[in-house]
């Protein structure tokens, strides 16, 4: 049973990631600024990604890296400040390439990164702006690698700022951002700034890529929380719809997929691989133990007055509330996970450790199911 749980979750699984798609972030600045540092900072290290395949080609120096619902439009073998010509030209195409294909395809958004003690801000980088602005890309100017004292931002990067914001580019905010993304061991001054970009991000994103961006980032458990939860209440909505269908048999049947669909797209969100979503779910939900009965039909027993559960007729109220309970206690599990205190055995899901988990949290949001049932 396990093999027929564990396919029908990959299934689910697969559709959510296409539904929740990706967010395409094109990324420009001078080698050594801190590219890549930023992003690791922002979106976690490519390692905790779902897999990172060869980059794809959009240009002869144009790359689109994918990692899950993360897409990363770098350029290499081209410097910014010299070969602008090139990669206007470039960009340009890649832009018009994609502007008819679908939304997940497309450029969402750019930073275009300046180390905050570069002291200058050429010409030729003020035009590369405009032309990613006249492309429809909105742009954030982020500073990197700033020095920060007391709360105050180094004197060369605040001149800087001072000077390209004077220059009235279309840029998101108006003014350069400053930014430091990865603490310094030697004189330990901390991270800064990244929430700030990344709430900048998020309000020039189109709503559509919205999931996909919560989903990527690491440094924003809100938000990440606040997509689950609004998810988790559709499905709820999902769920009651279903059991208002009065067939016998079809509800309890009807709110599997709705379910697996659920927390496939909540571990999508924590950004848990499928091999091991699918453990804790079948950890979570007993799957591999119940023989032919689904994870509802088990769950449902723990819960008092859901009825006949053999006829397999459930009213509205049970199951919307038993679903919460369901997405509740599975969103815990994954914010466990992906923090790091899931309990763990040689490295391997702890599996008694994540059911009662799982069951504890469920458990708590019984009465609420009781009232409503
Ligand atoms: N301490 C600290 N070091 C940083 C920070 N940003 C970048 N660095 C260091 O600066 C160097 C260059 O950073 P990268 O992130 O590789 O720069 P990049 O822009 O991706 O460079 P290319 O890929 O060559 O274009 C690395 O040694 C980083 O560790 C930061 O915020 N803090
Ligand atoms: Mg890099």
């Amino acid at each position: 049973m396990t093999q027929w749980f564990t396919e029908s979750f990959r299934a689910e699984f697969d559709k959510q990631a296409e539904l929740i798609g990706r967010f395409n972030l094109a990324i420009f600045g001078k080698t050594g600024v801190g590219k890549s540092t930023l992003i690791n900072a922002i979106f976690g290290e490519p390692v905790a990604a779902t897999g990172i395949g060869a980059p794809v080609t959009l240009g002869s120096h144009l790359y689109l890296d994918q990692r899950g619902t993360l897409g990363v439009i770098d350029t290499r073998g081209i410097e910014i400040g010299r070969d602008d010509a090139e990669l206007i030209k470039e960009v340009t195409k890649a832009v018009q390439q994609t502007r008819g294909k679908p939304v997940g395809e497309q450029i969402h958004v750019a930073w275009y990164c300046i180390r905050g003690m570069d002291r200058r801000f050429e010409e030729v980088e003020a035009t590369f702006i405009r032309t990613l602005h006249k492309l429809g890309v909105p742009v954030l100017v982020v500073f990197t690698q700033v020095p920060m004292r007391e709360g105050q931002f180094h004197p060369d990067a605040v001149e800087l700022a001072r000077q390209i914001e004077a220059r009235q580019l279309p840029i998101v905010g108006g003014r350069p951002f400053m930014t430091y993304a990865m603490r310094d061991q030697f004189t330990g001054q901390p991270p800064f700034g990244l929430i700030e970009v990344l709430n900048a991000t998020f309000q020039v994103a189109p709503e559509s890529v919205h999931g996909a961006l919560a989903a990527a980032q690491a440094i924003d458990l809100a938000t990440k929380a606040l997509h689950a939860q609004r998810h988790i209440g559709a499905t709820v909505a999902a769920a009651a719809a279903a059991a208002a269908v009065p067939i016998p048999f079809s509800s309890a049947a009807m709110l599997v997929p709705l379910q697996l669909a659920m927390m496939g797209r909540i571990a999508q969100l924590y950004k848990i691989s499928f091999d091991r979503a699918a453990l804790m779910a079948i950890a979570s939900t007993s799957a591999a133990t119940t023989l032919g009965r689904t994870a509802v039909t088990n769950l449902l027993k723990l819960v008092p007055g859901a009825g006949t559960v053999a006829g397999g007729v459930i009213s509205a109220g049970v199951a919307s509330g038993f679903t919460l309970a369901m997405g509740q206690a599975w969103l815990v599990v994954c914010q466990r996970a992906a923090g790091g205190s899931l309990p763990s055995l040689n490295g391997v899901v702890d599996s008694q450790a994540v059911k009662d988990l799982f069951e504890a949290e469920f458990k708590k949001r019984l009465p609420t199911i009781r009232r409503q049932g």
